[in-house]
């Protein structure tokens, strides 16, 4: 299967559930009117875009409708295609600048798919000819500090790891000074999900980020923020309460593959302005792709393979 092929495959869910129902209000109306927009709004609000957004959007495609004089819903249908890929498009620079040295702080609530995510990237920037290390901040549990373990191996990359339980800021330490005595030019920082409580996981994920801010002064820095598409909109509360720790560069979106909410991505953009970085459509380690708006809003709106 094309790479093409298969994110349209990853995204099969949330196309069936936005596009079916939104593709009804659109095939139940011929013209345009009052309860055609109320409709729209509900399914906009149904397919996970957020209230905000679901607004913003039918309110824009009033203006633009009146503006050009429409009256037909198939018209409108191409504003709204238009205005959603618009949402999606941001500047989108690469997480990793070539010939500098980048360090990315990688955070999110626990089972977002951290480690996981990080596994993948480390092997495709290790592909793509980068010197990668990868600090093992989670430190709460053995578990975590093994299964990146696991993926520093698959990927074929060092790690940096103390012992369960301990300090998570002398890991990140002990981490920076390697980076900088081996010259890579890519640190990865795996962080806890979960602490005994929120409070106590804030303050860490804060002092980690003030280490590496003091530690990297010049370098290229990342904060992403690890979302679980499967949570739909609890997934925006999330990306608002963590960025109070750390400015947050972009998102890594995960498990498209297995909701139906991924309209979340779109609100995320709309209401945040945080761009998604990364998107998650599986489990396999080519699986965690760079976002690229327009290919994700041609999946979003191809007709499913049932149509084809
Ligand atoms: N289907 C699917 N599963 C995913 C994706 N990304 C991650 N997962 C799965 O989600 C689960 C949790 O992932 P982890 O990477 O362990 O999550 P974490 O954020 O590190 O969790 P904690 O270490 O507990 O904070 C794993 O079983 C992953 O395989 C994805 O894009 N699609
Ligand atoms: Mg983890």
């Amino acid at each position: 299967m094309g790479l093409f092929d298969k994110l349209k495959k990853g995204l099969e869910k949330t196309r069936n559930s936005i596009m079916g129902n939104i593709g009804s209000v659109f095939s139940s109306y011929e013209e345009i009117g009052e309860d055609f927009y109320e409709e729209l709004e509900e399914s906009l609000i149904l397919g996970d875009m957020g209230m905000e957004t679901a607004v913003q959007v039918v309110e824009t495609l009033r203006t633009k409708a009146k503006e050009r004089k429409l009256q037909r819903t198939d018209e409108v249908y191409e504003l709204f295609k238009e205005e959603i890929s618009r949402i999606l498009e941001t500047q989108n620079p690469d997480i990793v600048v070539n010939g500098m040295t980048n360090v990315i702080l990688v955070i999110g609530v626990n089972g977002a798919g951290k480690t996981t995510s990080i596994g993948k990237m480390a092997y495709q920037l290790k592909e793509a000819g980068h010197h990668v290390i990868l600090a093992a901040a989670d430190t709460f549990r053995a578990a975590a500090i093994d299964q990146l373990k696991v993926w520093a191996d698959r990927a074929g990359v060092e790690i940096v790891c103390h012992k369960e339980g301990s300090d998570p800021g002398a890991v990140v330490y002990d981490a920076a000074d390697i980076t900088h005595s081996r010259w890579a030019d890519v640190l990865i920082c795996d962080t806890a999900g979960r602490l005994h409580n929120k409070k106590n996981l804030m303050e860490e994920l804060g002092k980690i980020n003030r280490i590496l801010e003091r530690e990297f002064p010049t370098a290229h820095r990342e904060v992403l923020l690890v979302l679980d598409a499967t949570t739909g909109q609890n997934a925006l509360s999330q990306a608002k309460l963590f960025a109070q720790v750390a400015p947050i560069t972009g998102i890594v979106l995960t498990k498209l593959d297995s909701t139906a909410k991924g309209g979340v991505v779109i609100g995320i953009m709309n209401e945040l302005g945080i761009p998604v970085k990364y998107i998650g459509v599986g489990e396999g380690i080519e699986d965690l792709r760079p976002f690229n708006a327009r290919e994700f809003a041609e999946a979003l709106f191809a007709p499913s393979s049932a149509e084809e």
